[in-house]
């Protein structure tokens, strides 16, 4: 709804832009020798074993390009619909120099970026070549008439069994800006199925934004050298990780746009490396497309001007970094006039915060870093010395909040709520030995042979009440069959901070601070609206939203760990007009297959 987009006459025709991919100094030769494909040119035969085998890694990532990471040049374009056809498949990947088995988009990590304009159509062809079901979630998009296309395994799907494709087809609506896509069945997710989902707003940018040349996608991870399942299955385990049940498994690093360094093995890593021109503005938009940890993302010797959270738009405002959580985005400007490093290189830097960690991890590195280059820099690393991480205090700026101390560029107000729903989250063992996240009384687990959107859609009054109740399943459901402004009042009973997340809406964040709530003030002047919200531990949070869009949300924390455990619960909006729509006849035949 708030997006940006630049000016006719501040985004140059004709862009120069590369990106060098790889440069991990005495470390290349040795990817060379290992063959990783770490962008050198080198050739993968991706297509000649996918055929023979789909459940066992027969093949290696192809090495990334810069076209993945720069946007923009499809702006202005007319409405079109844009067709992408993604593969999903296993693969031997090294991000940091590790080699690992992962689940990957077309032989990629991260996948392909969609980019797409408002008024666009998005058709996604999804093949599935894993041994398991799969689906893919299109991030913080509305969905308005097509809810069965969110994504949401066990909710609005069954799931893509394996060797067989549906087709995601969808507009956008009301949603521009940053955005991802990723498979949250299980813990998929953590193994490589992400990219970026790049929507550029029809209405020109306010002039109040500033301008800016060229965009790039900055995509920030954590990273686990061993696979999500082996991981989970220790989590649930009535052992735990490190002898305590509720240790989350801990990352041993991280990667920015796939490139990630680790130096206890030997090998290294790689860096993600681009070059920019001297006075140009550069939009940078972060993604942390991680399980786990938050990121702290910071420039060398350069303050950043921090202009969107989640598709909003806001005053901008320098800062020195920004931590972003699991699941938020945020674009940056990033101004290329920078004179303190002699050579023209400096670090940018994806700092994995490690607060969340409840055990060492050995050979750890949380120091993410890749590299940007002036324009006529020569090949090589920045040094140490020269660059001066411009933490808080340094530069005199701080870092972002990014909660209610983010401005909205477009000051609006919130509706007056005409009903609220309480709950509360905390993690408990169960009777039968298990440690899982409860949403009140319960922990959700999908249905069997069906979704909550195909119960929901054959029984429509039947399936729960409205208010709140517990649909067959145990599924817990907020059911409102009339258009309502819903207060959601959530307390995080937890030692733990969760960056929750409601599928289908961008809803306003009311307030936010410590205990629970118990009837503080709310501020609906012009509250900051975005779809990932971190609930700091043992703190309350008001979300608000319009019951206006018929289907199953999910509202879940978004570490993949604690989506795994149950914490994840649904609001059921229309049913009586959900029942109106026809349900695409492949997304009911997935059930009927399982
Ligand atoms: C997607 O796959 C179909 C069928 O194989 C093919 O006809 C089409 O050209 C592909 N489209 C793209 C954008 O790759
Ligand atoms: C993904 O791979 C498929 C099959 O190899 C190909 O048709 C398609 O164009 C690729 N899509 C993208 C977005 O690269
Ligand atoms: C890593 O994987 C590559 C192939 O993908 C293989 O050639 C290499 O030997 C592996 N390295 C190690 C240390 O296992
Ligand atoms: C498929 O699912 C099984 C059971 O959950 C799991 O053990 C296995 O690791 C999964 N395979 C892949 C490739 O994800
Ligand atoms: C992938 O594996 C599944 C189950 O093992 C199988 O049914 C399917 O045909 C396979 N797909 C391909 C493309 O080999
Ligand atoms: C996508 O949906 C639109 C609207 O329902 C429909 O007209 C179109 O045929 C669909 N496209 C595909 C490829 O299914
Ligand atoms: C570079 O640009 C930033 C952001 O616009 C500004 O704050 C800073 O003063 C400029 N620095 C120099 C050396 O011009
Ligand atoms: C840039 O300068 C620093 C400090 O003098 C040095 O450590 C680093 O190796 C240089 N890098 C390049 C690419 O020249
Ligand atoms: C959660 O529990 C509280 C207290 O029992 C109750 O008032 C509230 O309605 C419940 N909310 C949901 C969504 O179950
Ligand atoms: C409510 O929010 C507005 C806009 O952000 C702000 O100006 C005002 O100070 C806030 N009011 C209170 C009581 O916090
Ligand atoms: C969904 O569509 C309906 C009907 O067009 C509209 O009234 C409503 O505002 C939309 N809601 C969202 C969240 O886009
Ligand atoms: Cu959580």
């Amino acid at each position: 709804m708030a997006d940006e987009k630049p000016s006719a006459t501040s985004r140059r025709a004709g862009r120069r832009f590369w990106i060098v991919i790889g440069l991990a100094a005495s470390l290349v030769v040795l990817a060379l020798a290992l063959g990783l494909g770490l962008g050198l040119g080198l050739k993968h035969h991706h297509h000649s074993n996918s055929s023979n085998s789909n459940s066992t890694a027969s093949q290696s990532l192809s090495p990334q390009t810069s076209s993945n990471f720069v946007v923009g040049s499809i702006l202005g374009q007319p409405p079109q619909e844009r067709r992408y056809n993604f593969t999903i498949q296993v693969a031997n990947g090294a991000p940091d120099g590790v080699n690992k088995t992962m689940l990957v988009v077309n032989g990629t990590y991260p996948g392909p970026t969609i980019e797409a304009n408002q008024g666009d159509r998005l058709v996604v062809n999804v093949k599935n070549n894993l041994p398991n079901a799969t689906s893919i979630h299109w991030h913080g998009l509305f969905q308005n008439g097509t809810n069965w296309y969110d994504g949401t395994s066990g909710i609005t799907e069954c799931g893509i069994p394996p060797g067989e494709s549906l087709t995601y087809n969808f507009t956008f609506g009301d949603f521009s800006g940053t955005t991802w896509w990723q498979c949250v069945l299980s813990t998929q997710y953590t193994d490589g199925i992400t990219g970026a989902l790049i929507v550029h707003p029809t209405a020109q940018n306010p002039t109040t934004l500033p301008a800016y040349d060229d965009e790039i996608v900055i995509q920030m991870a954590d990273l686990y050298h061993d696979e999500s399942q082996v991981l989970l299955a220790d989590y649930l385990s009535p052992f735990g990780i490190a002898g305590t049940q509720g240790n989350e498994p801990v990352p041993d690093g991280g990667t920015i746009n796939g490139f990630g360094q680790y130096f206890a093995s030997g090998t290294g890593g790689s860096y993600f490396d681009f070059t920019i021109e001297r006075s140009k503005t550069y939009r940078l938009r972060l993604v942390n497309t991680g399980s786990f940890a938050s990121i702290r993302f910071s420039v060398d010797n350069h303050p950043l001007t921090l202009i969107e959270a989640d598709g909003t738009l806001l005053a901008p405002s320098q800062v020195s970094g920004v931590t972003v959580a699991v699941a938020q985005r945020y674009s940056v400007l990033l101004h290329a006039n920078q004179t303190s490093s002699a050579n023209g290189t400096y670090w940018m830097r994806a700092t994995v915060q490690s607060d969340m960690f409840t055990y060492d991890q050995p050979g750890q590195n949380l120091d993410i870093r890749g590299v940007i280059r002036y324009d006529g820099a020569k090949t090589g690393l920045p040094g140490d010395a020269a660059s001066v991480d411009p933490g808080p205090g340094v530069s005199g700026l701080s870092d972002a909040d990014g909660t209610t101390a983010l401005t909205p560029l477009i000051a609006s107000p919130a509706p007056d709520a005409t009903r609220a729903v309480q709950m509360s989250f905390s993690f408990q063992s169960t009777p039968d030995g298990r440690f899982l996240g409860f949403m009140n009384s319960t922990s959700w687990e999908p249905l069997s042979g069906t979704s909550t959107l195909l119960a929901v859609h054959q029984d429509p009054t039947g399936f729960a009440p409205v208010g709140v109740g517990i649909g067959a399943g145990d599924q817990l459901l907020v059911t409102e069959d009339s258009i309502q402004v819903l207060d959601v009042r959530v307390d995080n009973l937890d030692d733990g901070d969760h960056p929750f997340h409601l599928h289908g809406h961008r809803p306003w964040i009311m307030g936010i601070g410590p205990g629970r709530y118990t009837g503080q003030a709310l501020n609906a002047t012009s509250p900051l609206r975005r779809d990932t919200i971190l609930i700091p531990a043992y703190n309350w949070v008001v979300l608000r939203f319009v019951t206006d869009n018929p289907g199953l949300w999910a509202f879940h924390c978004h570490l993949a760990w604690h989506m795994a455990a149950g914490l994840l619960m649904q609001f059921n909006s229309l049913p009586s007009a959900l029942a109106k729509l026809d349900v695409p006849q492949d997304i009911v035949a997935q059930c009927t297959k399982r």
